[in-house]
Parts: structure tokens; sequence; C-alpha cells
């Protein structure tokens, strides 16, 4: 029986600056030093709330934490890439490019002690809460993708999801409409290698996680997701095609979690210190300051400048959230529904009598 071959499938792999901060002349992007630092002070900004995070934590200051340290190249440089009128649509693990979407230090302290607060947006601001609901997201990026083309509006939504993600159903049916739709919807896929214990080859039998758009007939490709200069392209390519009418696309952002999953988790339990280490070589801010070093528009003493900024400023936010006083315990409940049912409102008594009898002052 003649076989004809009807379609023939490539998946590219990009990386512009390698782990020693040496840059692909070619693939070089050109962009202006102002943007270089800027790019760096965000990276360095996130690297820096994540680890103050942890420690708060440790301190008993603050809830659970999932940090992102390590990964800060795959979620701040597309975040940065965003117009005002752009969807975010995210998951859990991209702390960092919620400050570049204009979310406080505060907020992420109210939101990492419980407190739904730290969701709260500004009218017609275009960013959608934390979602904890592995690959849910996705569906509400390509409903609110659908709903601009239906209406003409020409911006794109950028919705991310870890590895773990791409094995959920609705990873899957996201994809499939995006592409039915041409919904223009960037999904950015953070594969950190893991899903909290479960490594990648557990997760899917795929060579790429890229290569899973060739089956919704979207592009798809991989990239170094520890390479700032290649997320820049990759995702920049990505947003104008959404913007421009050309639809969806996959990116694989090649990435690791140095930290743990969160901090209720110990990693040493499932992966090795080797590992880690090697991973910690390939980490993007290491590499990005030697190529802005080498640029000549970085030294050690605007890196002090910075840290001592940033760390300051992380101070005050620190201290602006431990100073806030009206956020009762109960608050959470009021956040389940717009109208409150009975049964939770019965909850709330329950809780506050509980409360009332352990500490006695409420
Ligand atoms: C639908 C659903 N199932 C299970 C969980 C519990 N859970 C939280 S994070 C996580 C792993 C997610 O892995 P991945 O998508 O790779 O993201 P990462 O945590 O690595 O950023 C799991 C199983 C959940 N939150 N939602
Ligand atoms: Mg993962």
């Amino acid at each position: 029986m003649p076989i004809k071959e009807i379609e023939d499938f490539t998946i590219s792999y990009m990386q512009v600056l390698d782990e020693n901060g040496k840059v692909d002349k070619e693939l070089e992007p050109k962009i202006s030093a102002t943007e270089l630092i800027d790019m760096y002070r965000w990276m360095i900004r996130a690297r820096e709330v994540d680890q103050r995070l942890i420690n708060l934590q440790r301190q008993g200051r603050i809830g659970t934490v999932g940090p992102s340290t390590g990964q800060e190249a795959a979620h701040v440089i597309p975040a940065l890439l965003m117009k005002d009128n752009d969807w975010f649509v995210g998951a859990f693990r991209e702390a960092g490019a919620r400050l570049v979407r204009g979310e406080s230090i505060v907020q992420a302290l109210l939101f990492y002690n419980g407190f739904e607060e730290g969701n709260k947006k500004p009218e017609n601001y275009r960013t959608l809460p934390i979602s904890i609901i592995v690959g849910s997201q996705t569906l509400h990026a390509v409903g609110i993708g659908y709903a601009m083309k239906y209406r003409g509006d020409d911006a794109a939504v950028l919705t991310f999801m870890g590895d773990g993600a791409t094995s959920e159903g609705d990873f899957h049916e996201a994809m499939n409409f995006a592409g039915v739709w041409q919904a223009p919807v960037v999904f950015l896929c953070q594969n950190n290698q893991w899903a909290i214990s479960l490594p990648r080859h557990k997760q899917t039998k795929s060579e790429t996680i890229a290569q899973k758009a060739i089956a919704y007939g979207i592009p798809g490709i991989q990239v170094d997701g520890n390479d700032p200069l290649a997320m820049h392209v990759a995702a920049e390519e990505a947003l104008k095609r959404a913007r421009n009418g050309g639809g969806p696309t996959l990116i694989e952002a090649v990435t690791y979690r140095l930290m743990m999953h969160t901090t209720a988790d110990d990693p040493k339990k499932y992966r090795t210190e080797d590992e880690v280490e090697g991973w910690k070589k390939k980490d993007p801010i290491i590499r990005f300051k030697k190529y802005l070093a080498s640029k000549k528009i970085w030294d050690a003493k605007k890196e002090e400048a910075l840290q001592t900024e940033i760390k300051a400023e992380i101070d005050v936010a620190v201290k602006e959230f431990e100073d806030i006083k009206d956020l009762p315990p109960e608050i959470c409940f009021d956040h389940v529904f717009s109208t409150k049912p009975d049964d939770i409102e019965e909850q709330r008594q329950e809780f506050l009598d509980r409360l009332r009898k352990e500490t006695g002052n409420v």
C-alpha cells in the first residue's frame, strides 16, 4: 500500500545567551541598554522578594509560599513585554511577573498570609488572581481570548502553566479551542522539571512539551527558559502574533525550580543535590549579569546600589504589612460567594466561636 507523507513536523529550540553569558551574535535581539537594565532589575526584584518570603515563612510571619527562584527569566521577561490592555492569566509560580504587572509586595505578603485582599485588583485591571487549581487558568485564558477576538479587541492574553499542568485535560481543551478559534493566547509553560515530587519524564512521554502544540495546529517552540534574551525573542514574537490576528502559540520555557515546591515541601526527599547544583550553574540572573557586564553597562557598584535599594523597599513593605491591624481572620469567609449562603455564615460563626474560646479575645 503506498504511503503518502502528509505533513512533516519539527520543533525548534532557542538559546541566545548561554550559561556562561556568551551571546549568539546572529540571534541577539536589539534591546536598548535602558531596557536591558530594566529586565535585570525586575529579575533581581523578583529574586529578592522570593527569598524574603521564604525567610518570613520560616520565621512564622507568613503562611505557605511557593517560590519561583530560578525561574525569573521565564516569567518576568514575558510579563515585561505585555501591554496594559493585554490580559495576564497566571498560575501560582510567577510572583515576579505579578510584580511587573503592578501588584505590590504588600499584596503578595497579604496573599501568602491567607488574606484574599492580596488578590484585589483595581477596576479594569487585566490580571486574574493566582490560580492554584493546576491547569484551570488556561481555559479562562482562552475564554478571554475568544471574547476579545469577538469584540475586535486587538490585545493578547498571556497565560502561564507548569509542566505538570500539561497532563491535565483543561490544558488540552484550552489548546484545542485556542487553535480552532485562533484565540490570541500565548501559552507559556514553565517546564521546571518537577510537579511537586513527580519528575518531568513521568509526566509525559513526549520528547518536548512544545510539540504538544502540533496536535492542535498551533506554533510551538522550546526555549532555554533561563535565558532572558531567548525568552524576550520568543515572547515578543508570540505576543505580536496574537495581537495581529495570528492566533495562539505555545512556548515551552525549559527552566528549573531551584527551591522547594512550597515551604511545606522537602525536595531532598525526591531529588539529588547534584541535580540542583547543576541547574544553579544555569541561573538566569548570573548569566544575564555577565552579559550586561560584557556590554559595559553593569558593574559591582551598580549591583550593590540595586541590592541595597531593593532590600530597603522590601523592608518598608514588610513593615507596612505587619502594621496592618484591620484584617480580621474571618475575612476569608467574605470572598467565597458574592451572595453569602447560610452555611458559609454558619461556618464563620463556628470559626469565631472557636477562636474566642482559644484566644479569649475576639
Ligand atoms: C487540579 C489540581 N490537582 C492537584 C493539585 C495539587 N498540586 C498543586 S501544584 C501541583 C504540581 C504542579 O506542577 P506544575 O504544573 O509542574 O507546576 P510547578 O508547581 O512545578 O510550578 C499539584 C499536583 C492542584 N492544585 N490542582
Ligand atoms: Mg513543574
